[in-house]
């Protein structure tokens, strides 16, 4: 991690990495995606999604570019500095939105959320815990909806007041900005930041790839519904399956007393 995107994290809570995936390879997410994905009923906010909202899982399991995200060093270089030395893979999943569809509402924005929500800053090193990596396949302006955030929220000790949210929350309005990204790039952003995703605006749907990462150590999602399977496993390097490992920092069996050996696949 550079100087310069250590000051964009800090200040904003995200950043975005350029040329992390080539043409070839959104090209090849964007097919994969589209012959796995299933229409939801629901929006994660349980918004009737109207058609609007696909997902597909199991990517691992189609190879890559999905694997290589797993350990890309763009990425790594980058979420060891601010969530730890070894990191585990909570999740992976594309969510596929097309033109008007619901918004993913605001949520986060405050770092009293201890272990997997939290934000601080000691002696230049950077302290966070749950991290989304928010891959574009397709070049995302600003018009186009998407991913929105407040920028620099993650730094604030105070929830937003309730009776605040729908003024200060709503998308479009004073605090929340949409974010541009080009094709290929990714947006890193700590989950404590106030975000979610604006209404899509264009008629190309967004083909969204979300990774999320944490300490090897710490864990918010379920684990074992979202293990790799034997398949995708099969398909990964030594390294990339150390990062479903389960939730431990030491003092682990023999055999892997520093959780850094492979413990599935
Ligand atoms: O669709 C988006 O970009 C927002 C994703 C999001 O809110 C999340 O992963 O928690």
């Amino acid at each position: 991690m550079n100087e310069r995107q250590k000051y964009l994290f800090d200040l904003q809570g995200y950043l975005v990495i350029e040329d992390v995936l080539s043409e070839a390879d959104c090209d090849l997410a964007i097919a994969k995606i589209k012959e796995r994905a299933r229409p939801m009923e629901k929006t994660p906010d349980g918004y009737d999604a109207n058609g609007t909202w696909h997902s597909a899982a199991g990517l691992y399991e189609a190879g890559e570019p999905f694997l290589k995200l797993i350990d890309h060093p763009a990425i790594t270089d980058v979420l060891t500095e601010i969530i730890g030395s070894h990191l585990r893979c909570e999740s992976c999943y594309s969510f596929v939105r097309h033109r008007d569809c619901p918004p993913f509402e605001m949520h986060g924005g405050h770092r009293g959320g201890r272990v997997n929500f939290r934000y601080d800053v000691h002696n230049g090193q950077i302290y966070t815990g749950l991290t989304v990596v928010s891959i574009a396949l397709q070049n995302i302006s600003e018009a186009d909806g998407g991913f929105a955030c407040v920028p620099g929220s993650h730094k604030s000790d105070f929830p937003i007041p309730p009776e605040d949210r729908r003024e200060l929350f709503a998308f479009g309005g004073p605090l929340v900005r949409n974010i541009a990204a080009p094709r290929g790039a990714a947006i890193v952003f700590t989950e404590t930041l106030a975000h979610g995703a604006a209404s899509w605006q264009n008629d190309e749907p967004r083909y969204g790839l979300f990774y999320k990462f944490n300490d090897r150590a710490a864990i918010y999602h379920a684990q074992e519904p979202r293990r790799p399977s034997a398949e995708a496993f099969a398909q990964m390097t030594e390294s990339q399956k150390c990062y479903f490992n389960l939730a431990y920092q030491a003092f682990g069996p023999a055999e892997n007393p520093r959780n850094e050996v492979p413990q599935f696949g």
